[in-house]
Order: C-alpha cells, then structure tokens, then sequence
C-alpha cells in the first residue's frame, strides 16, 4: 500500500502521530493509499525548515529562482503520463482531462511565474526637487498553501509558484482526498535542485494540518482555495494574527444566453462548463439563463448532446464524466437533486447513477449528468453551490432580468454571456457581480488577468502580477534629494 509521507526540509517524514488516513479511488471506492495524518507538531516542524530556508531563499537570484521553476516545469512534462493518471485516479476525473487541462496547467503556472519574476516592475515617484521615491517589493517569509480536491496539482502548483518565484518559502496543505500528485510533485521539486525548506508539503486533515496553518504565528500569509464555510473559517484563525489571507471560494455561476446567440458555439460549449470534471469546478457555469425565444431549441440541443457524454472508467480514453470525488460529496450532490424536485423543479435528465458500468467502476461514485428545469431563483438548488454534474435552465426577457437572475445568489466567481450584440455584452459585463465574465467563451485563461472571485467567491485576486503583489510586502522608500 502506497504511504503518502510529509515532504519537510526536502525529506519525506512519517507523521509524528504515526497514524494515516485511507485515500480512496473515487472510481472503484478501494483504497489505494494511505497518508499522513499529521498534527501541529508536524506542521511546526514545516513551518520551521521553511523559515531556515527563507533566510538564503530570498537572496537567491531571481535568475536562478526562475532556471529552477522552468525545470520543476520541465520534470512535470517529463512525467506526464504518471501525473495524469496519478491525477485521474486519484479525483475520479477523466484521464483525458487531467491531460487535457490539469497537468499542462500545472506546466504552465511554474514557467508562467518562472518568467513572471524576471519581468516584473516596480515603481518611483519623484517628489518635485526634493525626494525621489522608490518601491520595493520583499517576500514576507512562509506562506501557508491549502488546496482543495478538485483540480488538485493544477491549484497547488497556481499557489507554490508564485510564492517560491517571489522569494517566500511555503508549507502546502493539500486536500486529504487528492494527495497523491502533490506527493509526486514533492519528489520532482526535490529533483529539480529547488533547496531543502523551500517548498514543505504536510499531509492531513483540515482540522488539524489546516488550522495548525493557519494559526501559526510565523506564517503571514494564507493563501486559500476550497469552500466557502471553510474560507470564513480561516479568516476568523488568520484573522487575530493579522495575515494576509487570499480567498479562492465556491461559486454559483450564471450562463447567460442571449436570442441572438451563436446558438451551435453556445450549446457547444455549454455542456462542458456544466459537466466538465464533473461538475466539480469553481468555475462550472450551474445556472443557466436563456433567452425565452430560443428557450425550447436551446435546451432541445443542450439535453440531446448531454446524453451523449460517455459516462465509465476514467482511465478510458473515451471517458467524459467520470466519478465524484467521495461517495460523501456524491450523497451531498443527489440530496440537491432530491430537493429539487420538493423546491418545484421538474428533472429534464439524469439525477440517477449509471447503471451500465465497466466491471471495475461498478463500486464508484458516479452521478449522470442532470438538468433541472422548473425553479424558482430563491430556491436553496438556485442559490448554494452544489459542485456537481448538475445545473439548472430557466428562460428570461430581457437583459435586465438576466442581470438580475445572475446576481441574485451570494456568490459572485464567473460568469458567461453568449450574444453577437457586443454592446449589450460589454453592458451586461459591467452589470454581473463576478470577478470573471466571459463573452462567448468559457474558461480562457490568460494568466496575467486578475483571477477571483466577490461576495461569498473569496477575497484578493491572483494571477500574474496580482500574484506577485499578493505574495509580496510592498515598502516605499522615501530619499530627501
Ligand atoms: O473544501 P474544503 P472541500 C467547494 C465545494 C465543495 C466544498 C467543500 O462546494 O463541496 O467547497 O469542498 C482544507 N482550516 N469547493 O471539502 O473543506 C482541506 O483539508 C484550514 C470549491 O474540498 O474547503 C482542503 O485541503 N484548512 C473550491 C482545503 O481546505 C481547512 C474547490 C479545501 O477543503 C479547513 C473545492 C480548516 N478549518 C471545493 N477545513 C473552489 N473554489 O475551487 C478544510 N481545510
């Protein structure tokens, strides 16, 4: 059996407790590995190889800081295969995902931040004839990285790279459900000459590797992607110590679909920002809105192309849905549905769990694909975030409602607008409350753009340089001329 060790001051650690914890295959429901359950001791022990390491990390060349993420970037792409399967078994997602979109994500996030650092700027102002202000920006020391299970090694490389590119050492905590490409990575960062205490990966239960995190008194900044409860649960830990806390939250995301639409381009692409990763993207477009008089052709095409994602073993090249992450979250998920129907909504497709599986998924968590039609905008299903292959359709008149039915939930991550009037998409852009809006797209990302979400989505933004600022001091220097 597979043990997930702690990664500390570039060694693999058993926990000081000595237990573990099982890491299931959500496609099987076996267990496939066990890792660290680790406490405060170890996350003290992280914490402190990380503040001995930062004293030479933060006088380290950018130059050489930058060679050594391009080559954890080169050994992520020389262990391709290995990561995405480790990925897609690990999640449940399709391996043809975690091909498509995790590793090459997680590629490009290290050179991305491994070049960022060369070409950053920072500014001075002169004060008339008489001071000549500069600034400087400094890394603040160990920042603490917490990762959720969805899209794993592509979140956790998006936080250790910008924090180790702008100088700080960190200790990572990834989700104890997908441990196994952070585990994998700690091996490549090693390999890659990144020095000892650097990067630290402690493995482990929110409540106890988590929140030893971020209560830690010498790590000053949190960098956070996962729930949105969880998130106001770091906050009131960071809170009293006065850390720099970014939030990456949940999301209830509006697709907005306008009558004059590129209807095939709109469906197209609709039914991968409902289902893709099953569902289990912050990102995923849930509530759909559509124009009333294309309302009926729409859905006719949205359902029938639905049906049409082949369901099975994510280790299939074939596959497009895959499992669930845990049979708990697959419980949370079918209790949506569920109430749906009670709230009013009528079940156009799916809500039930597959019945013709390849023999060795038989045991995993899968869940069709589900449309539901039919609620109301205050029901619970039209307002929580449900992270699953499940997303409701609901017809509207005018760009005004549309606006109004797009932020009328607490959240605000993304949004998508679909019409060929760009006045009317820059306009309605404007309106929606989120901190992504794409127009006639879905999930294109340039990473220099500030990414995150308002409201309940999170706090601060990252991405490119808002990166660099967030895992960075700025300090003014003020010289009397
Ligand atoms: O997130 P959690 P989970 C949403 C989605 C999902 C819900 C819960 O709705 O159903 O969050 O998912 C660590 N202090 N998203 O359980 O619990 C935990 O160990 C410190 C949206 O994954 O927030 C894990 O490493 N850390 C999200 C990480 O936090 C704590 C993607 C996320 O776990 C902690 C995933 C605590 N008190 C879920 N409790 C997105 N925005 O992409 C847990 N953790």
């Amino acid at each position: 059996m597979k043990r997930v060790l702690n990664f500390i001051d570039g060694q693999f650690r058993p926990p000081g407790s000595g237990r573990y914890i099982p890491d299931v295959e959500p496609a099987t429901g076996q267990v496939i590995a066990e890792i660290a359950d680790s406490e405060p001791e170890d996350v003290d022990a992280a914490v402190a190889a990380a503040s001995r390491a930062f004293a030479s990390w933060r006088k380290t060349p950018a130059e050489e800081r930058s060679r050594l993420l391009l080559r954890v970037g080169g050994l992520i792409e020389e262990n391709f295969d290995e990561l995405a399967r480790l990925e897609s078994d690990d999640n449940g997602k399709p391996v043809s995902l975690a091909r498509r979109m995790d590793i090459p994500r997680a590629i490009l996030n290290f050179r991305f931040f491994a070049t960022a650092i060369l070409h950053a700027e920072t500014s001075a102002h002169a004060t008339d004839d008489r001071a000549l202000n500069y600034t400087l920006r400094q890394p603040l020391g160990v920042a603490g990285l917490i990762s959720p299970w969805n899209l794993p090694l592509y979140l956790l490389s998006w936080k250790i790279a910008p924090a180790i590119a702008a100088g700080n050492c960190c200790v990572a905590k990834p989700s104890e459900l997908t441990p196994l490409t952070a585990d994998r990575l700690a091996g490549l960062i090693a390999e890659a000459g990144i020095p000892p205490g650097v990067v630290n990966i402690v493995h482990g239960t929110g409540a106890s590797a988590g929140r030893a995190l971020t209560s830690h008194p010498n790590v000053p900044l949190i960098s956070f992607t996962g729930g949105t409860k969880t998130g106001a649960d770091v906050m009131t830990h960071a809170g009293p110590l006065f850390k720099k806390v970014s939030l990456e939250l949940g999301g209830k995301n509006p697709n907005v679909v306008f009558a004059d639409a590129d209807l095939e381009q709109a469906v197209a692409t609709s039914i991968p920002s409902s289902f893709s990763n099953q569902g289990e993207i912050c990102l995923c477009g849930s509530r759909l809105f559509v124009e009333r008089p294309i309302y009926d052709e729409f859905l006719d095409r949205f359902l029938a192309g639905t049906k049409k994602l082949a369901i099975g073993d994510p280790r299939e090249a074939s596959t497009e849905v895959g499992a669930l992450v845990s049979e708990a979250h697959r419980r949370k998920v079918e209790g949506y549905v569920a109430l749906a129907k009670e709230e009013g909504g009528e079940i156009l497709l799916g809500g039930k769990r597959p019945a013709d599986l390849p023999e060795r998924v038989r045991g995993g968590y899968f869940l069709e694909p589900t449309v539901i039609a039919g609620l109301d905008g205050g029901t619970r299903c039209m307002q929580e975030e449900i992270f699953g292959p499940v997303v409701t359709v609901t017809p509207f008149d005018s760009p005004e409602e549309a606006i109004a039915l797009a932020n009328s939930t607490r959240y605000g991550l993304s949004a998508s607008v679909w019409t060929r009037d760009l006045q009317k998409a820059h306009r309605v852009a404007a309106a929606i409350d989120s901190g992504t809006v794409w127009v006639n797209t879905w999930l294109l990302r340039d990473l220099r753009v500030p990414f995150g979400g308002m409201k309940e989505s999170g706090v601060g933004r990252e991405g490119g340089f808002d990166s660099l600022a967030f895992f960075t001091e700025a300090k003014n220097v003020c010289v009397k001329l």
